[in-house]
């Protein structure tokens, strides 16, 4: 029985989840929620997730919400290749990176994006332009790692990549609304900030079953 995923075109945590699946090469039904239509507060599927949430996993009778939660099911499931690495010390480690880019990168970035698509960028402009300094420093963070290496935790993909990259694509997508082109937060044009973090985002878009993982109204 084929995987069903419950997802927003544009959720950065669902796309996090395709993505793996897109590394693992394993088929799925793509169940794409109506989020104007609040498809995802129905009686049924908060009987998947009562936080009413995307992504959800089904698998027949198992249901999993929690983007990291997926990942970690999906890398049981299909060991091959490792998305949290397969040495104790590699683990360690990839879960570090992955508990940094929640609680660093996406907490600022998130402070970023969130005003600009959903509040009133210009009521909250101070505030933007802060998160927006501490996401550059992440950001640094990882253009020093890509510079000498492919991927964020080494030479081979792993969940840090899935994690990080919805992160900056909605970042961008926000970045460059005219609301916030505006605030010059300074990430744009973003080759020229950041050019390793570029070049490593054009070799996860090139990951077979990528453009099935882009959000829909974004190329509309
Ligand atoms: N910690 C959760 C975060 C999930 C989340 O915040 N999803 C957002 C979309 S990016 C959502 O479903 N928002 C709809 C809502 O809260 O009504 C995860 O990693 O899956």
């Amino acid at each position: 029985m084929s995987y069903e995923v419950f997802w927003i075109s544009g959720s950065a945590y669902a796309w996090r989840v395709m993505l793996a699946l897109a590394v693992k090469g394993v088929a799925y039904n793509s169940r794409l929620i109506n989020a104007s239509e609040k498809e995802h507060k129905s009686p049924e599927y908060l009987k998947m997730n009562p936080r009413g949430k995307v992504p959800v996993l089904k698998d027949g009778e198992t249901v999993v919400a929690e983007s990291l939660a997926i990942l970690t099911y999906l890398d049981e499931k299909h060991p091959t290749p490792p998305l949290f690495g397969e040495t104790p010390s590699d683990k360690a480690r990839i879960w570090q990176a992955v508990y940094e880019a929640e609680n660093y990168f996406m907490e600022s970035a998130g402070s970023v994006f969130l005003p600009i698509f959903f509040g009133d960028p210009k009521e909250k402009a101070e505030e933007i332009k802060q998160a927006a300094l501490a996401t550059h420093e992440e950001l640094k963070g990882y253009e020093k790692i890509l510079s000498h290496s492919h991927f964020l935790a080494g030479e081979n993909i792993s969940a840090v990549d899935l994690v990080v990259y919805p992160g900056v694509m909605v970042l961008l997508r926000a970045a460059g609304k005219d609301e916030a082109v505006q605030l010059d937060l300074g990430f744009l044009p973003f080759k020229d900030h950041y050019p390793s973090i570029a070049a490593w985002m054009t070799r996860l878009e090139a990951l077979p079953g990528y453009k099935e993982t882009y959000p829909p109204h974004w190329r509309e």
